[in-house]
């Protein structure tokens, strides 16, 4: 079923036993704050919309400046709006085309009052008061009830008789005159401290259409009372305003007293509480929801700097990133893959043979000692990059860019991938040695006997490295990986404290944290009680380990 218009919805307010509470607002955060707070409608205040803009409420915006004010106001919430339309800004015509772009907005209805064009507002004291005559305002009433669209559109006529001090026959008279012109409802104004002038009003009122007040002078009277006297709207026209202005000024001066934000902290709203208002939930799912995977605000960091003798003498001139497959070099193909999911920001650490990787829109980082360091020192060389979320490559895969797009919609801190297809068949141990998989176990393996459905939410990593028992393994680490901001955090913290706490010993696998490979530091990260994340896949990808590897990326690479 879809939702009433907001028409409809005042319309139901209007039937509805007991009184409507309608708050006034000045902006689309007001207005949602209403909403938030309960009230059965927002009075657009032509007050509270000039007030905003420093300016008093005497005709002075436009109205298209006062409608642009509105919209946002609908747009922001659920609950019905009503404009505020002082005197329709101008005649009869002009109060049709007011309906029309009132309407068009998504406003629920409008009230007219019959001041005259330019108005002054009801309050101001020594201001002369003329009003329009009564059967000038009925023609505006009727032009506006001729122009509206939607039957369920309310149009509602305001008589300042009383502001003008012209008496309750008066406010009567014209009242009687709007209804019979159409008006859905009649605002009758009063600017006494007390509510006798409007009790009289409503004692001889018959009914022949709903009664609205604005209880700003007469302010000790409650929503109950004027129920009971026979009004249905009740507009609480300015106290939002009011409110914002007095906590606005008195926390001012202790800021300025003070000069030190602390110093007002106890009565200003949270930042999160304000995201929550502005809808930052929202803009976040549909980032993730939307905009393409990654993007610019994540870096890619390539560690090649490593040297292996297993492909000699492939790698006699070159860095095994720079081997061409196909007429394109593994780093090329990584790049390429990168850049399809968005990534450009692209970071390559180099050692052996640096001066063959020299490709453009790349920043390098080199690792001049990696013969005797290990891929965490080549990794920490580019720490500058890490302040941010990041993506972490081996520089000898070659994957499908599926797998990063699944890796890229990790919301862990700190995500790895693991193929899982690795407890498909029995390794020989003659692969074993001569590929040395970075072997993984998870919290949750997945049941040997079915293929391999993967999880939702990655199983966490218990165990990493190249030493652990092959049949203990329920996957491999197929060598990328993302961190957040606290992921890329909580990695430099780990690897600052290993420093201290390892110094020259053996670090997990490795002789020494110098000498350390990524799954080293991941290990340790497990250890201090980090959640390591597993993305899985199901193969898809390849690594260039030997020959062997690299004939294979010949035969299966298109
Ligand atoms: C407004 O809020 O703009 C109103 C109510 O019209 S009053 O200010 O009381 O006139
Ligand atoms: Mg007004």
């Amino acid at each position: 079923m879809s939702m009433p218009s907001a028409a409809a919805q005042l319309r139901t307010l209007l039937r509805r036993p007991g009184p409507a509470l309608v708050l006034g607002s000045h902006d689309a955060l007001s207005a949602k704050l209403a909403e938030e707070a309960g009230f059965d409608a927002v009075w657009a205040s032509g007050f509270g919309i000039s007030a905003v803009s420093a300016l008093p409420d005497a005709n002075i915006l436009t109205m298209s400046e006062t409608l642009d004010a509105v919209h946002r106001m609908v747009d922001a919430v659920q609950i019905p709006v009503i404009g505020d339309c002082d005197n329709g800004f101008g005649n009869a015509i002009n109060v049709m085309r007011t309906v029309a772009e009132y309407e068009r907005a998504g406003v629920a209805g409008i009230c007219i009052e019959d001041n005259i064009f330019p108005k002054r507002c009801s309050f101001y004291a020594g201001v002369r008061r003329e009003l329009v005559p009564a059967d000038e305002h009925a023609r505006k009433v009727q032009a506006a009830k001729a122009a509206q669209r939607d039957p369920d559109f309310v149009v509602i006529a305001r008589t300042e008789a009383f502001i003008a001090g012209w008496g309750t026959q008066e406010a009567l008279d014209r009242a009687r005159a709007y209804a019979d012109a159409g008006a859905d409802a009649v605002l009758v104004h009063s600017k006494l401290a007390t509510f006798d002038e409007l009790r009289e009003f409503a004692n001889a009122w018959d009914g022949r259409c709903p009664l609205v007040a604005v209880p700003t002078t007469y302010a000790g009277i409650t929503a109950d009372d004027l129920a009971a006297a026979g009004f249905k709207l009740v507009i609480f026209a300015n106290q939002a305003l009011r409110a914002a202005v007095k906590a606005m000024r008195s926390a001012l001066v202790t800021l300025k007293q003070e000069a030190r934000p602390a110093a007002v902290d106890d009565r200003i709203a949270t930042l999160p509480e304000i995201y929550e208002l502005v809808g930052v939930p929202d803009l976040q799912a549909n980032e993730q929801k939307f905009l393409l995977p990654g993007g610019h605000e994540v870096t890619a960091i390539i560690i090649a700097a490593g040297f292996e003798e297993s492909l000699l003498p492939l790698t006699e001139d070159r860095p095994k990133a720079m081997l061409e497959i196909k007429g394109q070099t593994i780093l090329e193909r990584q790049i390429h893959a990168l850049n399809e999911c968005g990534i450009k920001d692209i970071v390559v650490v180099r050692g052996y043979k640096k001066e063959q990787i020299n490709l453009p829109n790349v920043r390098y980082y080199d690792n001049d000692r990696f013969l005797d360091t290990g891929e965490i020192v080549s990794l920490f060389l580019a720490e500058r990059e890490m302040n941010r979320r990041f993506l972490f490559l081996y520089s000898d895969i070659i994957f499908d860019p599926s797998i990063l797009e699944k890796l890229l919609k990790s919301q862990a801190d700190i995500s790895i991938v693991v193929d899982r297809a690795w407890g498909d068949h029995p390794h020989t141990p003659e692969e074993l040695r001569s590929r040395k998989p970075d072997l993984v176990v998870t919290a949750q393996p997945p049941q040997k006997g079915y293929r391999f459905l993967p999880t939702v939410e990655g199983a966490a990593l218990v165990n990493i490295g190249r030493q652990l028992a092959a049949e203990t393994a329920d996957g491999e680490f197929i060598g990328l990986a993302m961190f957040s901001e606290e992921g890329a955090q909580l990695l430099r913290t780990v690897y600052r404290q290993s420093q201290q706490r390892f110094q020259s010993n053996a670090f997990h696998e490795a002789v020494s944290l110098k000498r350390a490979a990524f799954t080293d530091l991941l290990q340790e990260i497990v250890a201090c009680g980090g959640t390591v994340a597993c993305v899985d896949t199901y193969k898809g990808w390849l690594e260039i380990d030997t020959f062997e590897d690299y004939q294979r990326a010949w035969a299966k690479v298109k």
